[in-house]
């Protein structure tokens, strides 16, 4: 059973934790409100809205625990039908501690957690509503830095009372934005010669690659050149989260090769195991896998073969899920490879990147096969060329293997504001990297 974190999204709820939760909210409901329910509701009630909310895609569920056991969650939600701009913004809702668990910090701690949440999704803007009579609540929103927009005067009527409702939002991305008219990089200048100064952090994701349900890594992406890491593939992801890591990628290898997914037991486990979001690749070529995939709790989905195959699928899953395609560019010597790897298309990584842009994707990864397991360093220069070429970001992979070439990618990044953040694999379960010197050097 996995270990249990303090602020976790919750994608399954077992017997305790329902009972918990609904203990927690009926406590705060006969506290004054604060869960939108003015009356206690029963059990039955209570029980069929969290299972209901969990089969909800819009709807993301975050809980706090204390010594184990839930005692506050909230809600992101997200609109239905996002139009592109739209996309950006997320809601937070129902946000709440039951009083037996307050005075300990819990509700900072799950309001910090969901607002990290939502910015690793690609939420740009979080909004929040708030009726005036949650005075702590708006004492919390305010701390956290949210700014208040708007008030409802008829927010709410409880009883014979009207309730005004104040209208909070808070800017996710200043990282980003500041990069926004950096100066463009040219080939010639991957390797800059003084300094540079940067404010964003690139992110870094530690490579979970499945292969018959333990995490391995390949050599240039070769099924029988592998080195088997854990059999345990939660507890890996688990020990990457408290390495202090906010991404994970996974990429089911089994399922690359066969066109489906194949370590479906595995990826499973490591969502229910993490509170981190994760980005999942291998074998996703259809519609049907990347929404069960996504409505099971995986924030992005990777699609590499059917990027070059059938670009019409991804147009449609970019339209479905905006923010969470992300387009996996996996190239040797710049022409694309596909179905693991084992074929190689005609088709150049620049074409591609711009032909996935077009299709709507949030993010490119982008893998020198060549250099992938083979720790000499990343395709700097490829890499450099396509974040300058696309306007999404670029997500650089394939043969970190020190932390100087890690160094090098945030100097090349500081030139070229498209490069986001890079995968590490075999250089992290060597050991060749550590995660807090990492961290460190990409932020
Ligand atoms: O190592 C490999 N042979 C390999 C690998 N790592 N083959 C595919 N993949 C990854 C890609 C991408 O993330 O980097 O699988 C994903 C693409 O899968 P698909 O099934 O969409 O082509």
């Amino acid at each position: 059973m996995s270990r249990k974190k303090p602020v976790q999204r919750i994608l399954q709820l077992d017997e305790d934790d329902l009972h918990a939760l609904c203990e927690a909210v009926d406590a705060a409901i006969l506290d004054g409100g604060g869960f939108g329910w003015i009356q206690p509701q029963g059990r039955q009630v209570l029980s069929r809205y969290f299972k209901g909310l969990l089969l909800v895609p819009e709807r993301m569920l975050f809980a706090v625990r204390l010594d184990g056991m839930i005692v506050g969650c909230a809600q992101l939600v997200r609109a239905p039908r996002n139009n592109e701009a739209q996309a950006m913004c997320v809601t937070l809702m129902h946000l709440f501690v039951a009083p037996y668990a307050r005075k300990q910090g819990l509700g900072t701690i799950l309001l910090h957690e969901v607002e990290n949440a939502a910015r690793s999704m690609g939420y740009r803007v979080l909004n929040v509503d708030v009726p005036e009579t949650q005075t702590a609540a708006i004492d919390l929103f305010r701390k956290a830095g949210f700014d208040q927009w708007g008030t409802h005067p008829h927010y709410a009527r409880i009883g014979d009372q009207t309730v005004s409702g104040l209208f909070f939002t808070k800017l996710l991305d200043n990282d980003r934005s500041t990069t926004a008219e950096a100066p463009r990089m040219t080939q010639a200048d991957v390797a800059p010669a003084e300094p540079t100064s940067s404010t964003r952090s690139l992110t870094l994701y530690p490579a979970i690659d499945l292969k018959d349900g333990a995490c391995v890594r390949l050599r240039r992406g070769e099924m029988d050149d592998a080195t088997i890491y854990s059999d345990d593939p939660a507890a890996q992801a688990r020990a990457w989260c408290d390495a202090g890591f906010k991404w994970l990628h996974a990429v089911d290898l089994n399922g690359a090769f066969a066109g489906q997914s194949a370590n479906v037991a595995a990826v499973r486990a490591i969502l229910e195991a993490t509170t981190v979001p994760m980005q999942l690749g291998g074998g996703l070529r259809d519609m049907k896998a990347i929404a069960s995939w996504l409505e099971a709790g995986v924030t992005r989905v990777i699609l590499g073969s059917v990027a070059v195959k059938n670009p019409a699928l991804v147009r449609e899953a970019c339209r479905a899920f905006p923010g969470r395609i992300v387009a996996g560019i996996d190239a040797r010597s710049g022409h694309v490879a596909t179905e693991g790897w084992a074929e190689v298309s005609d088709m150049q990584a620049t074409e591609l990147a711009l032909r996935m842009q077009e299709a709507g994707v949030a993010a490119i990864i982008f893998t020198e096969i060549s250099r992938d397991g083979m720790l000499e360093g990343l395709d700097l220069e490829q890499t450099v060329a396509l974040a300058n070429t696309v306007t999404v970001p670029v997500i650089a992979s394939g043969g970190v293997g020190n932390i100087e070439h890690l160094a090098a990618l945030r100097k090349a990044a500081d030139h070229a504001p498209g490069i986001e953040g890079v995968i590490v694999g075999r250089a992290l379960y060597d050991g060749r990297v550590s995660p807090a010197e990492a961290l460190k050097v990409l932020a």
